[in-house]
């Protein structure tokens, strides 16, 4: 593709005005026209112009006039469309044979035989027996029809996302504080804080665009980083807490307490705006700054003086993702960051908020609109008004709408333990390689009578499983909307062929639909344009609102239009930057945000004498995406990170086991042992291990652990051991860029 021309990558990359040089290229390729569209990896939901010619892509650069991004973009963004054209794109359906040899055939007989078996399965073993799996990375207008009809069309009780891995936590935390899961903030609020506090993110590497919101800052803002490691994020902050994993939740209880027993917090705030703060107050008590400090390892004098910053803010704003998300008290302690938002009233004002960064660049979109654990538009199964109300939207039976919320994700992998889910059906998500305990994942998945995965590429680790498998057009491949973390609805477009026979997954919804028998239940859902006008009239009336968008164009014209947008405010004239609660009232019947609290619990598997090291995983570069089938196709992108997995491992740890950088290592936990090669790096603390998440070893080690509340998985603390290998050193850099 041209716009690797210019190489370069990281901070010159972010900056490379203008992109490629048009100068240089051929007469056939040179663009005709553009069209903006946003980004198909992160939440940050950047704005891309892509430069076309005869209507087809032929390079991209970053989009100038963009409230979120304004010129610049990330690796990933700009090589989005190099890794289209890979070889291993699945192109056709394909079909376990007899002797287990996944074989091309046509659509025709690939949907009629996912008909038969998922129908077959249903007959012997009850509708709830067939279950899907979906996503935070297809348009909503997608996840939204993927939902209804499995739920409404095909009988299906259980359906849950990849969402589940990653904001699952967020979406409790704010409906129990908030009364409806509502990210509060805008991204300018980044630029207008005098105090930033991130917890458990690493926003350098993850959403590398919104750390330069935070270098916009006029303000000098203090800027704390709370993670046990020393990330990129962490070396650029201006004060960093290298908090025990998984001690946030005492950490913030005590910053709390410092902070009551001071009267450093706005009582007639909390008078007006919320409810039980005294139980909260009370509840705290016990969590004294030496408590604390024995509890997270950080000196008391950082403690207090965290609590300190906290106070003389102005406008202070908290910000976390997987630290706290990913935990098996994920919910308590995501809400004991709201709580201290709440008690300073640092919500509803410029440059405040408690804000949860999400991941993928619709999770947004499926936390509304999948029809997963929410009913369409953010509504509640449980309530009748709710279905009565989708029931007429859809002009369906309400009896065809279930009662309750679907099964989440692991109680899907254990209804197929336990024999009760027999078919599944996964779309856009890769377990084999990114759930839990991935031997035991796999195990499950193996034991399906029917396993369907509907992908880009034939080859991932869960597509190599499947019986059947859909081939799907990707981002650039096809029409929709994605919604990112500040609640900004923007536009995806075709402007690449997707190969061979694959099929926009719209379009494989459509289909699948007609062979079901149940298309006729679909017929105004007729293209996403005309998705995006039901999905409109679900969310009137709810907070998520988006009545007042008048069709896909608005969203060019607008910037992108933040929720909630309702009927009779045009988003022209709303503003391009707008925050949650600035009256101060809440979604909860009362208008009240609630203090919600729990006393922490102890580590599910500590580190023992046989596993004396905990592990903790993440994201290992801003140039890798998860399970690495998109960015991996990427030549350039694949330069910016190693190849094969290693673990960071602190030099104390190191010389004790007598690794050196480069050794090979095998990492065992009590699931399994994995080889990798060492990184000594001071980055992690002594005690500590850190393996990224892109390399398919890594969840063989972690632990089955999930937060009661959430349901989420506990990614980022399970024990382990690290031994030399007897093979000796391997060759090759490690991790470039990277301090040891
Ligand atoms: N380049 C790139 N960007 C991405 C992604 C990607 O795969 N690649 N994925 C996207 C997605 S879906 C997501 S969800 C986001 C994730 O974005 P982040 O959450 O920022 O990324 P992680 O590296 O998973 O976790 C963040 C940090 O949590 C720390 N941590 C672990 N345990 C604890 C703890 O107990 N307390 C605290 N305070 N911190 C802890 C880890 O050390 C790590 O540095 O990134 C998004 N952006
Ligand atoms: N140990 C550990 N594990 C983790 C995490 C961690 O921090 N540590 N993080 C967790 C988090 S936050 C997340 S979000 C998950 C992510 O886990 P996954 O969702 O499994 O990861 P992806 O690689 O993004 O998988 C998306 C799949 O969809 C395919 N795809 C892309 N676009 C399309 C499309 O338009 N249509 C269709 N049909 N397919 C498409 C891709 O090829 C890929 O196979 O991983 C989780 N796993
Ligand atoms: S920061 Fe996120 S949205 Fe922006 S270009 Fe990078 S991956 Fe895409
Ligand atoms: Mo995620």
């Amino acid at each position: 593709m041209l716009y690797q021309r210019d190489g370069h990558l990281t901070r010159d990359l972010l900056r490379t005005p203008g992109g490629f040089g048009l100068g240089q290229v051929p007469a056939r390729l040179k663009p005709d026209a553009t069209t903006n569209m946003v980004c198909g990896y992160c939440s940050t939901g950047c704005s891309l112009t892509v430069h076309l010619r005869d209507g087809e892509a032929v390079g991209l650069t970053p989009a100038a006039d963009y409230p979120v991004n304004r010129g610049v973009a990330c690796p990933k963004g700009w090589e989005a469309l190099t890794v289209l054209e890979a070889g291993d794109r699945a192109t056709t359906p394909l079909r376990r044979d007899a002797g287990g040899v996944q074989r091309a055939v046509g659509w025709d007989e690939a949907l009629g035989t996912m008909v038969e078996r998922f129908r077959a399965i249903q007959a012997a073993h009850g509708a709830e027996s067939v279950a899907f799996l979906s996503t935070g990375q297809i348009p909503t207008e997608e996840m939204a029809l993927l939902g209804a009809l499995a739920k409404f069309g095909m009988g299906m009780a259980h359906g849950d996302g990849n969402t589940r891995q990653c904001m699952a936590t967020s979406v409790v935390a704010y409906k129990q504080a908030f009364g409806f899961d509502a990210p509060p903030y805008t991204y300018r609020d980044f630029e207008e804080s005098d105090v930033i506090v991130l917890v458990g993110a690493n926003p350098c590497l993850a959403h590398p665009i919104l750390w330069e919101r935070v270098l916009r800052n006029p303000n000098r803002p203090a800027i704390v980083v709370i993670d046990p490691r020393v990330t990129e994020t962490a070396m650029q902050a201006t004060e960093h807490l290298p908090v025990r994993p998984k001690s946030d939740q005492a950490l913030f209880y005590g910053l709390a307490r410092f902070l009551i027993e001071r009267d450093w917090i706005d009582r007639a705030y909390i008078e007006a705006h919320t409810r039980d703060f005294d139980a909260y107050a009370a509840a705290v008590e016990p969590y004294s700054v030496e408590q604390v400090s024995e509890a997270t390892g950080l000196r008391p004098e950082a403690i207090e003086r965290l609590a300190r910053t906290i106070h003389r803010g102005k406008r202070v704003s908290f910000w976390w993702t997987m630290g706290v998300n990913q935990s098996y008290q994920g919910v308590r302690t995501a809400q004991a960051i709201i709580n201290l938002a709440l008690m300073t009233a640092n919500i509803g004002r410029p440059g405040t908020g408690a804000n949860s960064i999400t991941g993928q660049c619709n999770a947004m979109g499926s936390r509304l609109f999948s029809n997963t654990t929410n009913l369409l538009g953010g509504h509640d199964f449980a309530n009748p008004d709710h279905r009565a109300k989708v029931a007429t939207v859809l002009d369906i039976d309400p009896a065809a709408i279930p009662t309750s919320a679907s099964r989440a994700y692991n109680e899907i992998l254990e209804g197929i333990l336990q024999g009760r889910i027999r078919g599944l059906w996964v779309v856009c998500t890769n377990t084999a390689h990114s759930w839990i305990n991935q031997d035991q994942a796999r195990d499950i998945l193996g034991r399906l009578d029917c396993l369907v995965v509907q992908d880009m590429y034939a080859t991932t680790e869960t597509a190599r499983m499947a019986d059947l498998v859909l081939p799907a057009a990707g981002w650039g491949e096809k029409e929709g909307t994605f919604i990112n973390s500040e609640r900004r609805i923007g536009r995806i477009k075709k402007v690449a062929r997707a190969p061979g026979q694959a099929l926009a997954d719209f379009a494989i919804f459509k289909l699948v639909a007609e062979y079901w028998g149940c298309g006729e239940m679909f017929r105004a859902w007729d293209s996403p344009a005309a998705t995006f006008e039901i999905l409109k009239r679900l969310s009137a009336g709810q907070p998520c609102d988006i009545t007042g968008i008048d069709g896909y164009d608005v969203l060019d014209e607008c910037g992108g239009v933040q929720w909630p947008c309702p009927a009779g405010q045009p988003p022209a004239e709303a503003g391009t930057e707008r925050r949650l609660f600035e009256d101060g009232r809440y979604y909860h019947p009362d208008g009240r945000a609630r203090f919600v609290y729990e006393d922490p619990r102890p580590l599910p598997e500590p580190p023992s004498e046989r596993f004396p090291l905990l592990l903790l995983t993440g994201r290992g570069s801003a140039a890798q995406w998860h399970t690495q089938t998109r960015t991996a196709k990427s030549a350039v992108l694949r330069k910016l990170h190693p190849a094969q997995v290693y673990v960071e491992v602190n030099p104390v740890d190191a010389r004790a086991r007598g690794v050196a950088t480069n050794d090979t290592v095998h990492v065992e936990s009590r699931r399994g042992r994995i080889s990798a090669t060492a990184f000594v790096t001071r980055s992690v603390q002594p005690g500590q291990v850190f393996l990224p998440m892109h390399y398919e070893e890594t969840n063989r080690l972690t632990d089955a652990v999930f937060d009661p509340h959430s349901k989420q998985p506990s990614y980022k603390a399970c024990a382990v051991e690290l031994r030399r290998a007897a093979s000796g050193p391997t060759d090759g850099a490690v991790v470039p860029g990277r301090v040891g």
